[in-house]
Order: structure tokens, then C-alpha cells, then sequence
């Protein structure tokens, strides 16, 4: 007998986009993957990753059952005993070493997975260590830090509305290979060019002519690290040129008087010595922000995750601020989310500083630690060491600073579990890997990324395939996991509902819900009858009531940020002379570090050389599509040189997520393509000193002769 077809719909969980699929499956296969037309939102876009769908669920080195090393080798072995041994050996560390003596590192994909969200926190509350790790402090934590302490709450993010500016400085992102971040914008290309289309300009500022720079009307090279000049000096014109007009704010600004004195002295001309972008050039984007109604500010990666990352992002929110670009239509929006609206009493604000990592004396933010730190907390010896680490959905031996140094660290703990689907370059140091269901076979609601959008939107769909006999959802490991260690310490613990009953709750007491007398009435019921997900409409200007700080005004005087806009001025140091600067480069058709053993992803040109300006090879008397050894502080990687005037001169560029064939890893396609890791050469101490965030970009490098 030949099975039926079926036809699914679903929202893809791979990147922040959450575009609209439509997946036909003949019994246990996919025989097509396409973009739903009927999403309001996606409008039938999606990316190459989305039909690698297929693949990472038929993928034969997926993992279905835990494994237990075994003499260097792997051993299936039945869920009981799994967490029986693993509940064993936790307790047993937190015993002879106390309870911190556990670490979490939670990786990126436990945001895409709304049963991590939802359960995540279960295995916390019974472990109750200070210890936890994440990719947040690799990534976007002086987004949640400048929120925090400008609006009162870490989730209270102002995101571009795209669809309506009419004028887009984008600064350290490049959404034509993202997808877009902290900015969820299914179909970006066609949005942007809408911005042109409608009569409206937008410009990118990156040390590398990106794809997104490609279409912009305007594209401006900066030298890695140098941006808080740029922002200075544009706060420094609007206060010059008297640009400034607080809108609706007016009366709901605290400390204008210090940020006017901060950007005294940097003039655009200082700038354009630090950033090499012209002075006349910044003077024209602060009055194209000042004089176009409906401007947008907009900082991703690259202004996030380097030195001054903190400081950037606040320069960022500053200036959306003094020209009216906040909380205004076509300018920087807050999303109005179906779960985790954020208004005045909202839970889950943050906190920053209240304790610091043993070694370096890192502050906290939201009860974790930057993951700068990780390595030397495992191999510092002394009261409070860490001898145990659960990894969750992550893989910091390429994704986080100094690669080398972590594995060095991995291999030196007592015991280490990883919640995983591959045994990978990580996880192949674990003594036990608990392997969750793959994407297709768990119902979705994207908790995060609906708060994050450019238009208010809900969706939520049932799973594609059933979970094979015997396997587990993360959010069950969770649950099951932690009531075994609550059952052998002797404490009590209540395991959650499934994921969608816990949404449910939260839906039906926040914005939409019928007990906050909203017409919408949302339920998950009622969400669940729109299978290609429910378009609420744009963004609405209710960002001024929903302040969270005490006051109820913005807050632009963080005296820490203002410290730290000396340490700025006491950089107006020029480059070394032949210091090159490392930056990253995402690709559309990869996804971190973990989708690389999809064929389709990966095959056609390897995609791990090293891109440095044509001036720059000459100069180093080294020759185009040759091996160059690149080296930093911490360590050195060979790989292919190709010259490109793509990057800045000074300025080199090689991706992260590659150099797969190391610790045994069993990928079988991604350790043929192996690659390099760029992140042997990121460095630990290469901060953003404010947050302890990692400077992944504008990392002082040579490159030589192979
Ligand atoms: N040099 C450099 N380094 C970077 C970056 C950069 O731009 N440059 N970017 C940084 C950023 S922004 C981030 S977010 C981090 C990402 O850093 P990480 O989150 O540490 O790394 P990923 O590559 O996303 O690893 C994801 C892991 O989750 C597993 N996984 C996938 N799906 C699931 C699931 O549903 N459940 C479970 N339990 N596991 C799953 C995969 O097998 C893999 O091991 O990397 C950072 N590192
Ligand atoms: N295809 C694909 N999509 C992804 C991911 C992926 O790995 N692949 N990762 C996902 C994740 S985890 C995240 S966080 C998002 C990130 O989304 P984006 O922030 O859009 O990330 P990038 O593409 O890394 O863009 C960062 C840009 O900053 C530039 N840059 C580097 N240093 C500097 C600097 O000092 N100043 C300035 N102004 N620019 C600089 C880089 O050249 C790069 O173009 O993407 C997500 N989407
Ligand atoms: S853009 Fe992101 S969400 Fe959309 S199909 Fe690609 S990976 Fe999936
Ligand atoms: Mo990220």
C-alpha cells in the first residue's frame, strides 16, 4: 500500500526569520519543502537552510537514544540508566565540591526551541548553582544590558519597523545572510528594497562590502572596533547643529545634560581618524536621521560583539532617541508579543552585578556569567573551581573565544553531560549525551521571536512526524532528568505540562487575552486554528507607557557607560602597523557551527578562507589562493588567502562554526568538510569591559607564508 500525502504547514525554527514552510511527507519521508504562501508574514519566502529540514531529521549520526562513553568509545544506554548515572554524578560533584561546582552552558538553539524555554529551568531550580554559561554573552548581551538600564527591562527591545522607514542606517548587520536579528524580518531582501521603492534610503556601515551593503544605497567601510566613534560624533552633531527633537519623550528623558557633555569632543573629524569614514559623511547620516520622519538606527553583531559593545548600543539607542526615531512609526518600535508582552511589573527584567566570576571577576547579568569566563573557572584550581558542565543545544569549542583553551578545559572535568543531538566537537567530551527529537517531530511556538518582530504575529503548529518509540522531547529530559535528582537529593519537584499547555497559561493572561478585556481573546485554541500563523498588524507606538524603569522615563545616564565613554577617548591611539583586524562572515546556507553535516548546505566552494584586501596580500609579499597561517595572542589556524577588496584594507575576515574534524567528532559530512575554527584565534580577554560580552570582531591578527 502507498501512503497518502500529506500536506503540513509550519513555522521554520532555524534562524530568527520564523518564515512560513509547507512540508509534504509520504509516510515517514519528506518529499517537498516549500515557502508557505499563505503566511501573512514569511509571504511564501524562505532560505536554502529551510529543505535542509529533511535532513536533519533523516540524518543517520543523529542521535536517538543517550549514549555513555566507554573506553574512549560509545555505548547506547536506556534512558533510566542515564539519568540515574547522571543524577548520580551531579549530586556527587555538588557534594565534595559544592553546589557551584556545576556549570550550564546553554547554546543558541534553545531559543528556537520553545520546550527549552518553557522546561529549561526546571533542571536550574534543582541544581541551584551560580554557574550558567550561554551564547547570550557571545552574542546580543549589551542589547539586554543597554534595555535593562535605558528602559527598565531586559526584553523591552526596540526593533526597526521596517516596512514603514523611510530611512535605515544598519550598522553591524547583515540580514541578506542572517536572515536579521533582533530584528525578525522574514523576506528582508524584498523589505529593504521596498524602503527604495517607497523613496526611502537605507545605508550600511561595515568593514566588509557584504551582501546587504550589495543593495544598499549607501555603503561606508569602518574599521573594526571604532563604531562608538562614529556614534559619538553623530550625538556630538545633533546637539551641534541643534538637530535634536525628543518627540514624545520630551518629558520622559532622564539625563540629557550628561550625554551632551559625553560626546564633547568627538567631533566627526576625530572620528573620521578612528573609522575612516569621512567627517562630512557622519555629519549627513546624524541630520538624514534627524530630518526624515520615520529613521531607523539599527546595530547587529558587529557593534555588539567587540570591544565597545555596550557603549555602541547605547550610542545607538541615544541617537534613535534625540531624533525622534523612538516609538514612532518607521523608526525603532517595540514588538506587542501573544506571550511576554513586557509593560510596567513585568517579570523577568534582569538584573546586572550582583555577584562576579571567581576569576575574573566578571559581573553577572540575569544570573549568568560571561562565557568568556568558562574555561578558566574549570582550570583555575581553588575554592569554587568547576568540576561538572551540562551542555545544552550548544558547541562553545567553536563557538566561543579561544576554542583551544575550552577543549583544554573540557577534558579536565570530573564529569560532563551534554543535552544534544550529535556527539560533536563538544560533546564528544561529555560522559553522557541525552539526545532531544529533532525539530520535525516537536509542535512549535516560536516563544522568542515573536517578541522580536516587525509586526505583531502568533503562530503555533503541530509536530510533522510522530517522535519515534522510546525517544524524548528536550522539554521531557527536562522534566525527567530533574525529578531524578530531586528524587535522590531528597527535595521536592513538580514537573511542568507540555509546552503548549504552559504557553497557553501565559497567552491567556497577557496582552491578548480576554482577562485583559482584549477583543482578540487569544487562546492557543484560538491560535492553533490559524495553521499558517495569525498577523495581529505593525507595530504600535506603546513603547512610552510601557516603560519599566522606576521613574517611568528613559534613563540615558548609566553612570558605568558613561565611565566607559573615557576608555573610548583614551583609545584615540592609531592601528599597529601591521596589525590586521579579524572579523567574522555568516553565510546563508550555514547556521553557526551545527548544520554542516547537511549535503546540501554544504557542498559546492569550501567557505572557510580568509578574505584580506589585495593592498594587504602585496604589501606581505604573499600571493592569492595560497595557505597563510593567521596567528593571534592565542593561537594560529592555516588556511586558503583569497584577495578580495570586499573587506577594508587592514581588515581580515573568516567565518566561524568550521573545524569540524577534531575530539573524535562523528559528523560524517562535516568532518570531510572540516574547515578551520575561527575561533582558535578570538580571545578570552578581548572583552566589552562593561557587560564581560566576548569581542569576537577586531581581532588583532598576522598573517604570513604557510
Ligand atoms: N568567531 C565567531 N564566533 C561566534 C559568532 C561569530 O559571529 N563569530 N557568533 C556567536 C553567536 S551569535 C552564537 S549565537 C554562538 C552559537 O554558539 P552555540 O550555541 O554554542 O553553537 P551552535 O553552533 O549554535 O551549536 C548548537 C548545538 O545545539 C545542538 N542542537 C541543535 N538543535 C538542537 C535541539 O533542538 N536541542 C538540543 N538539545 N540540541 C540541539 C547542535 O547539535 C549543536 O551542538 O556562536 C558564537 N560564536
Ligand atoms: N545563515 C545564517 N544565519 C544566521 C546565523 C548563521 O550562522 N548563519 N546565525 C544566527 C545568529 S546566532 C545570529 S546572532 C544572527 C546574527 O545576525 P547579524 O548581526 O546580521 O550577523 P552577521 O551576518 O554576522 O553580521 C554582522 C556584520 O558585522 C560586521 N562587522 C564585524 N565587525 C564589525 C565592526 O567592528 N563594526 C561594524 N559596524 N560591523 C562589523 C560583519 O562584517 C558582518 O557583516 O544571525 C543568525 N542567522
Ligand atoms: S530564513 Fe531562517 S526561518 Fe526562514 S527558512 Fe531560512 S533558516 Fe528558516
Ligand atoms: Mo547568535
Amino acid at each position: 500500500m502507498v501512503d497518502e500525502i500529506k500536506t503540513h504547514y509550519r513555522a521554520c525554527h532555524l534562524c530568527e526569520a520564523i518564515c512560513g514552510v509547507e512540508i509534504k511527507t509520504q509516510g515517514d519521508q519528506v518529499i517537498s519543502i516549500k515557502g508557505d504562501k499563505a503566511d501573512p508574514f514569511s509571504r511564501g519566502h524562505i532560505c536554502p537552510k529551510a529543505t535542509a529540514l529533511q535532513d536533519l531529521h533523516t540524518d543517520p549520526d543523529r542521535l536517538k537514544q543517550p549514549v555513555k562513553k566507554v573506553d574512549g568509545g560509545w555505548e547506547t544506554i536506556s534512558w533510566d540508566e542515564a539519568y540515574q548515572t547522571v543524577a548520580e554524578k551531579l549530586i556527587g560533584v555538588q557534594e565534595h565540591h559544592g553546589k557551584d561546582a556545576v556549570a550550564f552552558y546553554a547554546g543558541n538553539p534553545n531559543v528556537h526551541n520553545y520546550g527549552s524555554m518553557t522546561h529549561g529551568g526546571q533542571l536550574r531550580k534543582v541544581l541551584k548553582t551560580k554557574n550558567h554559561y550561554s551564547a547570550t554573552s557571545l552574542d546580543q548581551l549589551p542589547h539586554h544590558l543597554t534595555s535593562l538600564k535605558m528602559y527598565g527591562h531586559q526584553f523591552l527591545q526596540p526593533i526597526p519597523d521596517i516596512d514603514r522607514t523611510n530611512f535605515m542606517m544598519i550598522i553591524g548587520g547583515n540580514p541578506l545572510a542572517s536572515n536579521g536579528s533582533i530584528m525578525t524580518v522574514p523576506d528582508v531582501t524584498k523589505r529593504l528594497k521596498d524602503i527604495q521603492k517607497r523613496g526611502g534610503r537605507f545605508v550600511v556601515i561595515d568593514p566588509r562590502r557584504t551582501e546587504t551593503a550589495e543593495i544598499a544605497d549607501e555603503h561606508h567601510f569602518v574599521r573594526p572596533g571604532s563604531d562608538a566613534f562614529l556614534l559619538m560624533a553623530m550625538i556630538h552633531t545633533l546637539f551641534d547643529e541643534g538637530l535634536i527633537n525628543l518627540g514624545h519623550f520630551s518629558d520622559k528623558v532622564r539625563g540629557m545634560d550628561d550625554v551632551q557633555k559625553a560626546a564633547e569632543g568627538f567631533t566627526p573629524e576625530i572620528a573620521e581618524q578612528q573609522t575612516g569614514i569621512a567627517a562630512e559623511t557622519i555629519r549627513e547620516l546624524a541630520r538624514e536621521m534627524a530630518n526624515t520622519e520615520g529613521a531607523v538606527c539599527y546595530g547587529r553583531m558587529g557593534v555588539s560583539v567587540q570591544v565597545f559593545g555596550t557603549l555602541c548600543q547605547w550610542a545607538i539607542q541615544i541617537i534613535n532617541i534625540l531624533t525622534n526615531s523612538l516609538d514612532v512609526e518607521g523608526s525603532m518600535m517595540v514588538c506587542s508579543p501573544a506571550f511576554g508582552y513586557v509593560k510596567p511589573g513585568a517579570g523577568g527584567a534582569g538584573h546586572f552585578d550582583l555577584f562576579r566570576s571567581r576569576v575574573s571577576n566578571l559581573p553577572e547579568f540575569a544570573g549568568e556569567l560571561p562565557v568568556v569566563a568558562l574555561a578558566e573557572e574549570i582550570l583555575t584550581p581553588g575554592e569554587g573551581q568547576l568540576k561538572s558542565l551540562i551542555t545544552i543545544a550548544g558547541n562553545p569549542v567553536l563557538s566561543t573565544t579561544n576554542g583551544n583553551e575550552i577543549d583544554k578545559a573540557l577534558k579536565e572535568l570530573d564529569f560532563m553531560v551534554s543535552i544534544d543531538i550529535y556527539i560533536n566537537e563538544t560533546t564528544s567530551h561529555a560522559d553522557i549525551i541525552l539526545p532531544p527529537t529533532a525539530g520535525l517531530e516537536h509542535d512549535h511556538y516560536d516563544l522568542a521571536f515573536h517578541r522580536l518582530a516587525v509586526r505583531n504575529t502568533t503562530r503555533y503548529n503541530p509536530a510533522v512526524f510522530e517522535p519515534e518509540q522510546n525517544t524524548r522531547h528536550d522539554w521531557q529530559i527536562f522534566n525527567e532528568l530533574s525529578a531524578k535528582i530531586a528524587e535522590l537529593k531528597g527535595i521536592e519537584f513538580k514537573p511542568l505540562p507540555s509546552p503548549d499547555k504552559v504557553i497557553d497559561m501565559g497567552i491567556q493572561s497577557d496582552h491578548y487575552s480576554a482577562s485583559q478585556g482584549h477583543e482578540l481573546a487569544l487562546t492557543m485554541d484560538k491560535i492553533k486554528e490559524y495553521p499558517h500563523g495569525l498577523d495581529i498588524g505593525p507595530l504600535e507606538a506603546n513603547m512610552a507607557e510601557r516603560l519599566c524603569t522606576d521613574s517611568g522615563q528613559v534613563h540615558l545616564d548609566i553612570d558605568f557607560i558613561l565611565a566607559d565613554v573615557d576608555r573610548l577617548r583614551a583609545t584615540q591611539s592609531a592601528p599597529a602597523k601591521d596589525e590586521l583586524l579579524l572579523i567574522g562572515r555568516r553565510h546563508v546556507r550555514s547556521n553557526n557551527s551545527w548544520m554542516h553535516n547537511s549535503k546540501r548546505l554544504v557542498k559546492g566552494k569550501p567557505r572557510w578562507q580568509l578574505l584580506m584586501h589585495p593592498e594587504d596580500l602585496a604589501e606581505r609579499g604573499l600571493a592569492d589562493n595560497t595557505e597563510v597561517t593567521i596567528a593571534s595572542r592565542v593561537g594560529e589556524v592555516s588556511t586558503t588567502v583569497v584577495a578580495s577588496d570586499e573587506v577594508m584594507k587592514g581588515v581580515v575576515s573568516l567565518p566561524h562554526g568550521w573545524g569540524h574534524k577534531r575530539n573524535g567528532a562523528q559528523l560524517s559530512i562535516a568532518t570531510e568538510q572540516q574547515g578551520v575554527n575561527c575561533n582558535d584565534l578570538t580571545d578570552d580577554k578581548l572583552i566589552d569591559v562593561i557587560s564581560g560580552n566576548a569581542a569576537l570582531n577586531g581581532v588583532p591578527v598576522k598573517v604570513s607564508a604557510a
